[in-house]
């Protein structure tokens, strides 16, 4: 059995950050926490771009079309959606979690969920905090492992070349090619 995973040195990758302003006590700490996390693992400060869209609903749009440029080696989503009185919330949180993740799928690049969906201020704001978990830094983290696990996938990096091209079973010889004749 042989074992794949993702490592947490991030030198020379590239990161693209989408981050909502609703919200923006809290975002705003999720921001400077993900890229404190990202240039702690080796990123350099001009290989981190940063969009910002007006709320959640917006992120997985601008998330697909940052994917799309192939300009990343992952690209990390910021919100905050918290609970009102109203349904508001569900119809934000749904779209945002169910975007985010088409968008990784059509645009074949990670693309991280690092969006809070809380029942209260209290609890987004614990889960801001610098010091103590922080969902920003744990997308960061979660970022760097998806983007070296892609590489590895897309690169055969440490595979032996018998297994890096597979032989297809019963694949029949191709027959020598006839030469014309003169
Ligand atoms: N956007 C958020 O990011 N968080 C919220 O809590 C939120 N609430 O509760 O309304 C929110 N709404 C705005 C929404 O994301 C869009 O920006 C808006 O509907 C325009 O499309």
């Amino acid at each position: 059995m042989k074992l794949r995973k993702g490592s947490h040195d991030a030198t020379g990758l590239r990161f693209g950050i989408v981050v909502a302003k609703f919200n923006k006590f809290v975002t705003s700490k999720l921001l400077s926490s993900c890229v404190e996390g990202l240039t702690k693992q080796g990123v350099q400060d001009d290989d981190i771009e940063v969009v910002r869209v007006p709320g959640a609903f917006e992120i997985p749009l601008v998330a697909r079309a940052m994917a799309r440029t192939k300009r990343f080696d992952a690209v990390i989503c910021l919100g905050a959606i918290i609970r009102g009185g109203t349904p508001h919330f569900d119809y934000i949180s749904a779209e945002a979690s169910r975007g985010i993740g088409q968008a990784a799928l059509d645009a074949d690049v990670p693309i991280i969920f690092g969006v809070l969906t809380t029942h209260t201020i209290a609890q987004a704001i614990e889960r801001s905090e610098p010091t103590k978990f922080n969902r920003g830094r744990e997308a960061a983290r979660s970022a760097i492992e998806m983007a070296t696990v892609m590489r590895l996938l897309r690169t055969g990096e440490g595979t032996p070349p018998s297994a890096a091209v597979p032989r297809v079973r019963g694949a029949k010889k191709r027959a020598p090619r006839k030469r014309k004749a003169a």
